[in-house]
């Protein structure tokens, strides 16, 4: 632990002022989890699990921060007192994150934080309004594609499903073993959706060739992307606290690979990532701590594609692009599909 270490603050780094090269933002938002509960108290678990991760990044050959500035935002505040209003203060919470200056990285909080992601997403500057631009990338057990659970339509279990209503350009999955009927249909029909499943890549016997197909797919990948990581893609084992832990998931070293190999791929742009279903256990620290050394990884990730030029901070335009109605955007949508 180094002697300025800041508690509370990711890694325990300080805010050195200037501008801001990563920010690491706090969702605890909890409000449709369907069996784990503690989501809510996930972003500040992790806070706290990161103060045991290494700040060495083997690739970066150096210690974070790495000559680039921190910053450790107030968490949401948690305020709207419907389901809609929520998902509006987090888009506004989200939006000053998402101009092209910095690196945003969230922490949820259950996976339904990634509807206003993507709607924060799609002001910035690679973005332009359009997000047919954007491609998600969604490490998960669950497919999450159903239309709708227990009547909720905003559900974590249909957080990809929104995400393709907001208009992503396309959808890739992995780790992927709980789905529904209508769920599978849905990846068959939709050619936005690209999925690995888990019981292919995980195969004892024919595992290998569909990873490195999974790899090549990340490789290929171009333009403006968000990176979400559900941590119940991990295997069970590693994140026995999430809302849901499920068998037979990735390994610990293949998070690691889809992570490089996205931040890696020569044509795509990390524009932002998420790592939900948070949950702390008494006992042990296990689950906060697979988060906290996956955020790590992907601030090293992030860095080297700055350092190596697949990522540029782009200054804000001189017009004005913030977006105006993103902080009634759900309000008003939910409002249209009552009526
Ligand atoms: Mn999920």
């Amino acid at each position: 632990m180094s002697e300025d270490f800041v508690e509370g603050n990711f890694l325990g780094l300080p805010e050195s002022g200037g501008d801001i090269d990563v920010a690491i933002l706090q969702l605890p938002y909890e409000l449709t989890t369907s069996y784990g509960q503690g989501t809510a108290q996930g972003p500040a678990a992790c806070l706290v699990a990161s103060a045991q991760v290494e700040l060495f990044d083997d690739r970066l050959g150096e210690n974070l921060p790495a000559g680039s500035t921190f910053l450790t935002a107030p968490p949401w505040d948690g305020e709207g007192g419907s389901l809609a209003q929520q998902l509006d203060n987090i888009t506004s919470y989200l939006q000053p994150w998402f101009q092209g200056h910095c690196f945003p990285l969230a922490l949820g909080g259950e996976h339904g934080i990634l509807p206003p992601l993507v709607r924060a997403a799609r002001q910035h500057p690679l973005v332009e309004g359009d997000l047919e631009r954007l491609t998600v990338v969604q490490i998960d057990a669950h497919a999450d594609l159903r239309e709708q659970l227990n009547g909720e339509t905003y559900s974590h279990a249909c957080a990809s499903s929104r995400s393709l209503d907001l208009g992503i350009g396309r959808l890739l999955q992995v780790g992927i073993r709980a789905y529904s009927k209508e769920e599978a249909e849905l990846i068959e029909t939709d050619e936005r959706i690209t999925t690995f499943f888990a019981k292919d890549t995980q195969s004892t016997l024919h595992g290998a060739k569909h990873w490195s197909q999974w790899l090549e797919t990340l490789s290929g990948v171009s333009g403006p992307v968000h990176l979400t990581i559900d941590i119940d893609g991990l295997d069970g084992s590693l994140v026995p606290a999430t809302g849901t832990p499920v068998p037979g998931g990735l390994t610990y070293w293949q998070v690691f690979e889809t992570i490089q190999a996205l931040f890696d791929a020569p044509n795509a742009v990390v524009i932002s990532a998420d790592i939900n279903e948070i949950v702390p256990q008494e006992g042990t620290p296990l689950t906060e701590f697979s988060a906290a050394m996956i955020a790590t990884k992907t601030i090293g990730a992030h860095l080297l594609a700055r350092r190596e030029g697949r990522w540029t901070a782009t200054k804000k335009p001189d017009s004005d692009n913030s977006d105006t109605q993103a902080s009634t955007f759900f309000s008003e949508l939910l409002a249209d599909n009552m009526e």
